[in-house]
This record gives structure tokens, sequence and C-alpha cells, in this order.
């Protein structure tokens, strides 16, 4: 396994520094209402319920279920999430950055949330001060194993991080406590939340502590899920019945076309084909399906992670790694309905199908998973905030035109300007403690195979324990702009160990070197260059992949992208920006491949490769303010350099038009 790693890439090192200086103390001073929440006017387009005032209430609900302070509490009734995913980003934060003043805060919250827990372990401000009555009996929309999930995903990392005892005896107690409702037995509940998340925090808190109880829930409630489909909707009957009020303010508590598919809830996960209903739930719950199937060795759980990969990747993947193609329920919609600019693409989501495809890549060695969690990290997660770390983006389009988006409101969802916090924040916490473990997606290992296989290329230096012994690499590469890539080999075992180095689709060229020698002596299997003897201590592999600049096209079935293309080097998908290209983007047509050329700009978005084309302008000879249709005539073009940026570096300078797809040459 991966003991330590320390990552020195300036790319990583660069987003990571602007989340430990800029969102970790925003987010904190927001939970404890040290300020004022500076909330844009937006509208996520989803979760309908609005933050009722300029306070978070956060922190302040954990003081009044511990009945160390009086008043109402406030927010969302998932507000608890803020303060779990907050812990989360600052256990990765102190895992990067040792830092004793961070260390002290997240210590007290970490005990003003142990006071806020049920002597029985139930931990959820809401029902604690608002319904006690009400525990485990609305949880199509309670979200109370959701909160439960991120503070035990949060406890793990914590401990990891700093070996604070209480956040894990905390954690344990809350998992206990949801062991001790939920179950096969009688009288326990037959179900789970109406928002997954708590499978996964199971299953990562079984890998810490190896109680097996902890996989044999994370699997009852992967399993429970949609055996029976109206368990959500008796519920909310039983709710109404009861005289109960909605738990998210503007949603109504009994809709009237109940949806179980927005829960995934209409059929059990290993009768489901299809991504449907709302997205980040989708990919929580894949992301727990691949885990625990890695864990148990489960078939069933196997084929119904396989069975969602397919059909997510396979037709409801955005070029991006944005998933979820409408706002109505944040969710996914039907095969290759990829709209570009309608796009729902939630932060949250691509952060969710990046644990998903580092997850599936654990369960089966098979570089494509790596691709994909390249393609959202690189892209979307990215692309999801600001490069000065004061802003985020919670839907992510792949086109936009922002008086659009200001006056029709079937786009008002599509930011055009990166907001500083949202009533609903899960998103940008959710990028921060990704980013913020990035290293731990660098490598994977196989003790059984005495193997460590390079995932996600980065400079770093990482400590292994392979089949009980100390392995030390040190990696440096200046990826992703290039993709030169050398291992040098500081520690190993004296009969060393194999070493396997993931190629991407993209790279259609290659050549491995060990010790300054060009190896043929490798095979390649699955989207992985093995080399054919175990390297040790001392040597030097080289890794040079071809990195070119690629222009692409989508499936035709996608109606949204046909006839366009896209720019791609690596991981990264390129877009046009109005402040270098003029407005009216659509009118661009991009030249042959021969026709772009780039270079790395260091005074450009903070360091990026740049892309030229030599493209087209569209003339456009309609006469002003006359019509808006005529019988179709010839074309006429003028030359246009056009300039590429890459997608996450986007709306970082002027407001204005953008576009990924394009129009190739006429
Ligand atoms: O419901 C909790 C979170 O809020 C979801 O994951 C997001 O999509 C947002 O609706
Ligand atoms: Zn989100």
């Amino acid at each position: 396994m991966l003991k330590n790693i320390e990552v020195n890439s300036k790319f990583w090192n660069d987003r990571q520094r602007v989340i430990k200086d800029q969102m970790i103390p925003y987010q904190w001073e927001v939970i404890n209402d040290l300020k004022k929440i500076d909330i844009a006017v937006t509208n996520t387009g989803g979760d309908t319920s609005a933050q009722d005032s300029d306070k978070s209430y956060v922190v302040e609900n954990f003081l009044i279920a511990a009945g160390k302070k009086q008043g109402k509490r406030g927010g969302m009734v998932f507000q608890d999430s803020d303060a779990y995913k907050w812990l989360e980003a600052a256990a990765y934060s102190l895992e990067c950055f040792p830092d004793s003043d961070l260390q002290k805060k997240a210590d007290e919250l970490v005990q003003i949330i142990a006071d806020a827990q049920e002597s029985d372990g139930y931990l959820n401000t809401y029902f604690t001060v608002n319904e006690p009555d009400r525990k485990y009996q609305s949880l199509y929309m309670s979200h109370e194993l959701y909160c439960a999930g991120h503070f035990i995903e949060a406890a793990v990392a914590y401990f990891k991080a700093t070996g604070n005892k209480l956040v894990l005896e905390v954690a344990q107690k809350l998992a206990d406590n949801i062991d001790n409702h939920f179950g096969p037995e009688e009288g326990k509940i037959h179900g789970s939340d109406g928002h997954e998340e708590i499978e996964l925090a199971l299953l990562r808190l079984y890998e810490l502590t190896s109680q097996e109880r902890y996989l044999k829930l994370a699997k009852y409630l992967l399993e429970i899920r949609g055996q029976d489909s109206e368990f959500f909707l008796k519920q909310q009957k039983n709710d109404v019945a009861l005289g109960r009020k909605s738990l998210i303010q503007g949603l109504e508590i009994l809709h009237k076309d109940f949806n179980a598919q927005y829960f995934q809830a209409d059929r059990p996960v290993d009768e489901q084909v299809e991504a449907k209903g709302h997205a980040v739930r989708v990919v929580y719950l894949c992301s727990a399906l691949a885990l625990g199937a890695a864990l148990s060795g489960c078939d069933k759980l196997k084929q119904s992670a396989y069975n969602y990969w397919n059909n997510i990747v396979g037709r409801r993947m955005y070029l991006t790694g944005a998933i979820g193609s409408t706002c109505h329920g944040e969710a996914f919609s039907a095969d290759y309905d990829l709209p570009n600019d309608s796009i729902y693409g939630e932060t949250c989501a691509s952060v969710g199908l990046t644990f998903f495809a580092n997850y599936m890549l654990r369960l089966n060695k098979d570089g494509v998973y790596g691709d994909v969690m390249e393609r959202a990290l690189y892209n979307t997660v990215l692309g999801g905030m600001n490069l000065d770390g004061k802003g985020y983006f919670y839907v992510n389009p792949l086109e936009v035109r922002p008086e659009y988006s200001k006056k029709n409101p079937g786009l008002i969802h599509v930011l055009t300007r990166r907001a500083h916090w949202f009533a609903c924040a899960c998103c940008p916490p959710n990028l921060a403690r990704m980013v913020m473990s990035i290293g731990h997606y660098a490598y994977q290992c196989s003790d059984e195979t005495n193997t460590i296989f390079a995932d996600l290329y980065m400079a770093n230096k990482a400590e292994f324990e392979l089949s009980g012994n100390k392995v030390v690499i040190e990696e440096q590469t200046s990826y992703p702009w290039d993709a030169d890539i050398t291992f040098k080999v500081q520690e190993a075992p004296e009969q060393g160990f194999n070493f396997a180095l993931r190629i991407p689709q993209w790279a259609q060229n290659y050549q491995v070197e060990l010790n300054g020698t060009l190896v043929s002596d490798f095979k390649i299997e699955q989207g992985f260059l093995y080399l054919a003897s175990p390297v040790g201590s001392g040597d030097v592999i080289k890794l040079h992949l071809d990195m070119p600049i690629d222009v692409v096209e989508a499936n035709p079935l996608i109606s949204a992208d046909y006839g366009k293309v896209a720019v791609m080097r690596g991981p990264m998908v390129y877009c046009v920006e109005q402040c270098d290209n003029g407005a009216q983007l659509q009118c661009l047509h991009l030249g042959e491949l021969k026709d772009l050329s780039g270079s790395f700009e260091q005074d450009v978005l903070e360091g990026i490769y740049q892309i030229k084309a030599q493209g087209l302008r569209r003339i456009n000879d309609f006469a002003l303010d006359s019509s808006l249709y005529r019988k179709a005539t010839p074309a006429h073009y003028e030359a246009q350099e056009i300039t590429l940026i890459p997608y996450y570096a986007w709306c970082n300078r002027e407001e204005g038009e953008m576009r990924v797809w394009l129009n190739p040459k006429p």
C-alpha cells in the first residue's frame, strides 16, 4: 500500500496552495459565522431550497444540539455535511502542509461534533434539535446517512492525518448506531438513505479498522436499495399522514409523480443497467459498488459497477468528464443527450466520477479507468474553481453566452462567473478534498503480484509497503504539460518489485528507458506497460509519452456535437473564449491539424500550454436588422488566428462567451 506521498508537482501544488490559503480559511469563517456568506445571486437549478439568511449556522447547530447554546437550528437539513467536508479537506491539507493552527481549529471542531453526538451514537443536528421523533423515518429527504457518511469519511481522513482518537470513536459509535437500526433482522429498517454516501464511507471505515461489520453493513445498504421500490414512497406517505413538514424548503413533501429512479431505487442495483436520476447520487453509489466489489470479491456488486460504468462512460459523459445533462433533478437524462449549454455537469458529480474511476482501477487494472479519471479531474473538477481559489462553479457548461444565461430561465443555472459561495455549498469543499488528496491517486499496489502501478503522473516522492517491504520512489515530471516522466527507485527490497506504467489512450507513441537504455522487453496489457523484469534500488525508469495536439470528434449519435470538433492535448480539453477570439464564437472554424501549434506560456493564466489555430471566421453578410433567414448562399470567410486555452482555466479573465465544440474547416 501507499504509505506516504509528498506531492511536488508545481501544477498540483499551485492548486493545493490556493485551497489551503483561500478556500479552507474562507469556509472556516463561513461555518463559524465569522463572516456573512457572500452568496452570489445564483440558482443552482436543482435544489430549490434557499438559504434564508447570510448565516450558515453550521457550527452553531452542533452547539445547540449539544445543549451548549440556545437558539434555533438553521440552514438546510444536510447543513452538518458542510462541517464534515471542511474537516476532510483540512485533514488532507494537514497531510500536505502541516499547520498547527489549522489542526487546532479542526481538533476543536471534532470536540464540538463529539459533544453533539447522542449517547446511542446518533449524530444529526436537525433531528436531535428539531424532530427527535422523526429519526430515520424520512430517509427520502433527511440526508441522515448522507451526513453520517461525510462525517465517517472525514473521520477516516482526519485520524490518518493526525491520529486524533476522538474522531474515530465518534465515527465508530455513529456507524454502530446505523448498524443497530439498519439490517435484515426483524425490527430493523430495510432500506437506505435517499442520497448515497454512507456505503462508501463504511467501506473506508472497514479498510481502516478491519471490522467486518462495517463491510457487511455497507453491502447490506447497497443491496437493499431498490428491493422495495416503494420504500421511500411509503415513508413519504407516512410523513404526510402524520402532518409532518417537508425537510427541504421549497420541495413538496410528496411529489405528484413519485420517482424512485431519482434515488436509484426503482430496482435493485444488480438490475440497474442505466444511470438514472440524480447524478451525484449515482456516482457515489457506483464508487461504493466498485470499492465494495474490490474489498468483498462479490460478483454481483462487480457486475453492477460495470453496468453503470458502461452506460455512463459509453453514453452519458461529456468530453470534459462532466455528467448530468439536466438541471431538473440535477440528473442524467437519456443516452447521447449531452447538450452543451443547458448541461448541469455538477462539480460534485465529476468528483464522484473521479472516485468511481479510481475504484474501478482498483477492481480491474485497466488503463481506461485512469483515462476517465484524468478526463474528469483535469477538466471539470479543476474547472470548478477559479485560479485564485476565490470562486467556484456548481454547473460546468461546455458552451456559454452570458446574455442568454441571464435572460433565459432555462439557462439561469449556468453561471458565467464563478460564485464565492453557494446556499447549497456541496461543491467547493468536495473539490477541496479531491485536490488536497490528489497524491492518493498517483499509485496503486498489489501485494499478490508484488507490483506497483503508476496510475496518475505527477511529481512526487512516495513511500510504499509492498508485500511487507519498504519501497521509496521519486517521480519527476512536468505532467500534465509534457509527459516525460522519470522514476528513481530510492529504496527497494533485494528481490525488487514489478513496475507497471499506465499508457493513456491519447498516447499513440511512447518509449521507456531503464538506466539510460531503451527497453523493448515489456508487455502491454489493458492500457498498462509492464516491465519484463523487477526493478530495484538505484534503478531509473524513464517513460516518454508523445503528447501531440489532437482534434477529436464525437459519436454522431450525440446530436449536440454533430459536425463539430474539439481540441485536446493529453488529458486536457481546450476551449475558446471571447476575450481571446472576439464574440460570436459559433462563427469560428478551425483549420486542419497541421494548422494548430502550441507552446507553454508561463504568463498566461498562471502558466498554461496555449494552442493557436490558423482558422477562419465566417463573414456575416446578412444585412443587420433585416431577416433571420434566407435561401442558402455560399458562405464567405476571413482568416483568423484562434487562441485555445485549457478548459479548466476558462472564466478567469473577462466575462464572455466560451465554447468547447467548434466548427471544422468548411
Ligand atoms: O443533496 C446533497 C447535495 O446537494 C447533492 O449531492 C448535490 O447535488 C446538491 O443537491
Ligand atoms: Zn455539488
